[in-house]
């Protein structure tokens, strides 16, 4: 723990004596927590980060017109489909991604220190759960879909193989989503497979240059944004357990959707198949103003241009067909080789642009009175895990079907998208496919069949039939037919493990 006096100079020489102002009224727990994280603040780096912060929110307008100018969209042969692709060539890299699992090569990395402020919940996001039939949480339907695709490639290999599991977490999210995990015995993962580890946080900027007080012993700081992911994979040495455990390539993605396939074997195998050290699914943008960034081109290099960062105007432009120009809709799945993250990490990641967001922070006045601001106050800088594209070798994108692999959860129940019930929906409606394709039949609460609806697709009603398969049973619909082909199954239907084994051993 640093002294007061030393505390006192650190803040002098990064401009911000201020932090002190109320320390003749703090008990001594309290000068102890500030102390410490004041401890934490280089001031070298402070003074940097706040002038930075001001001087990004002074040319913000004229560089963000400027960014539009210079994008292009990709070329459509670029982006890899697996809509158009035939089911040879899916098969092709789905043996790749299952072959490169089996031998322990692929981990994944779930970013999760981001503050769900949208979805307003004050726990970690992935404790969610969006009412399906089982109660689960976004967190135990990952974990179950990683003990599947260990299991798929166990069979096909003959193997006893593991995904690790890193995830990255903040201040806010690491000791709930730690405490969560162990209350659930890690979802039935080996603890030593599951790794947690902290991104940094940085102070929020006033438009005068000097940190805003949330409180008078507490600086208001926030995650520095998912592209954190970097600087975070060196403080906690995780680049050094990826060698060791011999990973050589990390699925990373986001904690909010419930259709995430991780470690998906499709993708991986794409990527590993075109040689790439780089790469990212894309889905068609439902409409110019949806929340995804695009992939598209800068200054000749592939690159992500994040929603909030491209004019309304530029996101409208069509093509001839029709189609927007800027359609390739970024989903926050990423492929990495481990060799191209070390150089990142080793070279490249000063080099990270950050972003500015503008926001409404609490504040301490004068008096020490806590203020709810009703206006913008407050410079948050951050970094994009997608912003490292810029710097690869040969960068892949995979378009995916959206309504098989992307139904975020952003928003609470009320908004129009986005929400606990669009993902349920998504997630039912897709498993309610899974049904029809294995040949069950679904009836109701009067045992009469259910007319499937339009391909059960729609996200603004519950499908026909309420159908849920554990992903412990089923990854992506495949093992499906030996248990439902002309089964008679109940809706609400929930296919677990159990139930599985039941209808196998009846069989
Ligand atoms: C993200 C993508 C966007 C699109 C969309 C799809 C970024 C920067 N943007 O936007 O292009 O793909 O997702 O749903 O990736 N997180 C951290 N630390 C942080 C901040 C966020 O780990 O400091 C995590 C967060 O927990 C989440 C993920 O990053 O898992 C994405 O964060 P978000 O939900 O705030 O991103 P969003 O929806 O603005």
């Amino acid at each position: 723990m640093i002294s007061f006096e030393e505390a006192k100079a650190r803040l002098h020489a990064a401009g911000q004596s201020h932090v002190l102002q109320f320390w003749a009224e703090l008990s001594a727990e309290e000068r102890s927590e500030l102390l410490d994280e004041i401890s934490q603040l280089e001031p070298k780096e402070l003074l940097e980060h706040c002038r930075g912060a001001v001087a990004a929110a002074s040319r913000q307008q004229s560089a963000d017109a400027g960014l539009d100018a210079r994008m292009e969209p990709v070329a459509p042969e670029f982006i890899g489909s697996v809509r158009e692709s035939d089911k040879e060539t899916i098969q092709l890299w789905d043996d790749e991604g299952l072959l490169q699992i089996s031998q322990n090569r692929v981990a994944v990395l779930l970013l999760a220190g981001g503050q769900g402020t949208r979805l307003g919940v004050s726990y970690p996001k992935g404790m969610y759960n969006v009412g399906l039939p089982s109660g689960k949480t976004l967190y135990q339907i990952q974990a179950e879909r990683i003990q599947k695709v260990q299991e798929l490639a166990n069979l096909k290999h003959g193997c006893r193989c593991t995904v690790p599991w890193y995830i990255m977490t903040s201040e806010f999210t690491l000791a709930p989503t730690e405490k969560f995990f162990k209350d659930n015995g890690y979802f039935g993962l080996c603890p030593s497979n599951v790794v947690m580890f902290e991104q940094r946080m940085i102070p929020a900027v006033g438009f005068d240059g000097k940190v805003i007080l949330e409180k008078k012993n507490k600086i208001a700081m926030a995650p520095d944004g998912n592209g954190g992911l970097y600087r975070a994979l060196v403080d906690n040495k995780i680049l050094e357990d990826m060698e060791r455990r011999g990973v050589e390539y990390l699925h990373v993605y986001c904690v909010d959707n419930i259709l995430v396939k991780l470690a998906d074997p499709v993708f991986i195998g794409f990527c590993v198949n075109k040689g790439a050290d780089c790469g990212g699914k894309v889905v068609k943008k439902a409409y110019p103003a949806e929340p995804v960034g695009v992939v598209c081109r800068v200054d000749g290099l592939y690159q992500v241009v994040e929603y909030s960062e491209i004019q309304p105007e530029t996101a409208e432009l069509r093509d001839p067909k029709g189609e927007l120009l800027f359609g390739a809709g970024n989903i926050c799945n990423h492929f990495f080789t481990r060799g191209f993250l070390q150089e990142v990490a080793k070279n490249l990641e000063g080099q990270l642009t950050q972003h500015l967001a503008i926001k409404k922070v609490p504040f301490v006045d004068g008096e020490g009175n806590l203020i709810k601001p009703v206006k913008p106050n407050g410079i948050k800088m951050e970094k994009f895990v997608f912003d490292v594209f810029q710097f690869s070798k040969k960068f892949v994108a995979l378009e995916v079907p959206r309504e098989e692999e992307f139904s975020p959860l952003k928003n609470a129940d009320g908004a129009p998208l986005d929400t606990p019930t669009t993902a349920r929906r998504s997630l039912l409606a897709q498993h309610y496919r899974w049904v029809l394709a294995a040949g069950g039949n679904v009836l109701d609460e009067q045992d009469k069949p259910i007319a499937p609806k339009h391909r059960c697709m729609a996200q603004n009603e519950d499908p026909s039939a309420i159908c849920e398969i554990s992903p412990l049973v089923s990854y992506f619909g495949e093992g499906l037919e030996k248990l439902l082909k002309k089964k008679n199954l109940k809706s609400p239907f929930y296919l677990d493990v159990n139930e599985a084994n039941n209808i196998l051993q009846t069989t």
